[in-house]
């Protein structure tokens, strides 16, 4: 089971999220279904959907819930994941209880997703220069997230397991003034996220904008946007990562390991040509901090 993290700060909307997509996909999204393997919390995550449509957002979440799901496109049943949604407030809260359990999970997910708070990005400006300190200054809280992946980063690395595959999603992107480039927002998130995009990284990085509605928190309507993409590139890279698993010689997997990795190998090529078809021709990520095209790339790790 591809296991995923999904960090942010308090109210950056990751449990919103994930009530989001768990409708949208279970009821069919552009081509992606989805169904929670455990059926009280697929009746939960409806329930906490049906609030937000009418208004009413989750609590904060203050224990950290694991949620298991099947992922599919079409027809076609694509793979198992794990998607664990923690409380913002642990991020840089060393004593908080379940600090050292975010460690644990960090050192061994198949991928990062950090949520960054599309609210940050909504201010008024008059030139650019002015729009992009502003921004940074709000953006300091998500940077907390740095806390504790700086020791898992390099705790990873240092037991020859680092992480290799992160997604960048920012949140309520409704908030982002529509005159704003999108350009100027990747630059600003590159600048302050620097370690997921600098030459020479080692990893796997691709930056996303989605939204559940536009002012969705004050009284519009839900209308999700996008909301299938971090979800298909974490599971398009959990098969890569398989891949790499097995051609690396150096890191000797278990035998229930080997085993699920050379599962998944067979299956990789077929699977990720459904998942890819989630993006559009011109979306690019980021390679070992070179910015490249996403369906260029898979299409190429896939054939070579
Ligand atoms: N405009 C807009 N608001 C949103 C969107 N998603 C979430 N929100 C707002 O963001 C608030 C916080 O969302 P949550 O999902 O609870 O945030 P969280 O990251 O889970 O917060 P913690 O559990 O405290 O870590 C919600 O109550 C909504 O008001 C969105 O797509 N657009
Ligand atoms: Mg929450």
């Amino acid at each position: 089971m591809a296991k995923f993290v999904v960090l942010g700060f308090k109210t950056s909307g990751k449990t919103c999220y994930l009530a989001g997509i768990h409708h949208s996909l279970c009821m069919g999204f552009n081509g992606f279904l989805l169904n929670a393997t455990d059926f009280d919390q697929g009746e939960r995550l409806e329930f906490l959907w049906d609030g937000i449509r009418g208004g009413r957002f989750p609590e904060t979440t203050d224990v950290p819930e694991v949620y298991n799901f099947d992922l599919g496109y079409g027809g076609q049943y694509l793979r198992d994941i794990c998607w664990i949604d923690y409380p913002g407030g642990i991020v840089g809260d060393t004593r908080n209880q379940f600090y050292m359990q975010l460690l644990d999970d960090l050192m061994i997910c198949d991928g990062l997703t950090i949520l960054i708070d599309g609210q940050h990005f909504a201010c008024d400006y008059t030139n650019e220069q002015e729009y992009e300190n502003f921004v940074r200054e709000n953006m300091q809280e998500d940077k907390e997230v740095y806390k504790v992946l700086s020791k898992a980063i390099l705790n990873r690395g240092k037991n020859g397991n680092p992480l290799t595959s992160a997604a960048i999603v920012v949140s309520k992107c409704d908030k982002i003034p529509e005159q704003v480039d999108l350009a100027l927002v990747e630059k600003i998130i590159k600048y302050e996220f620097n370690n997921f995009f600098v030459q020479g990284s080692k990893l796997l990085s691709c930056i996303f904008f989605i939204t559940l509605g536009d002012n969705i928190d004050k009284g519009g309507k839900v209308n999700p946007k996008r909301i299938e993409q971090p979800i298909a590139y974490m599971a398009m890279n959990a098969f890569l990562t398989d891949k790499f698993k097995l051609e690396d010689s150096s890191n000797p997997l278990s035998v229930e390991a080997r085993a699920e990795a050379e599962r998944n190998a067979k299956v990789a090529g077929d699977r990720v040509a459904a998942l890819i078809s989630a993006f559009a021709n011109s979306k690019t990520m980021y390679v070992n901090g070179n910015k490249v095209n996403i369906k260029e790339y898979y299409h190429k790790m896939l054939d070579g």
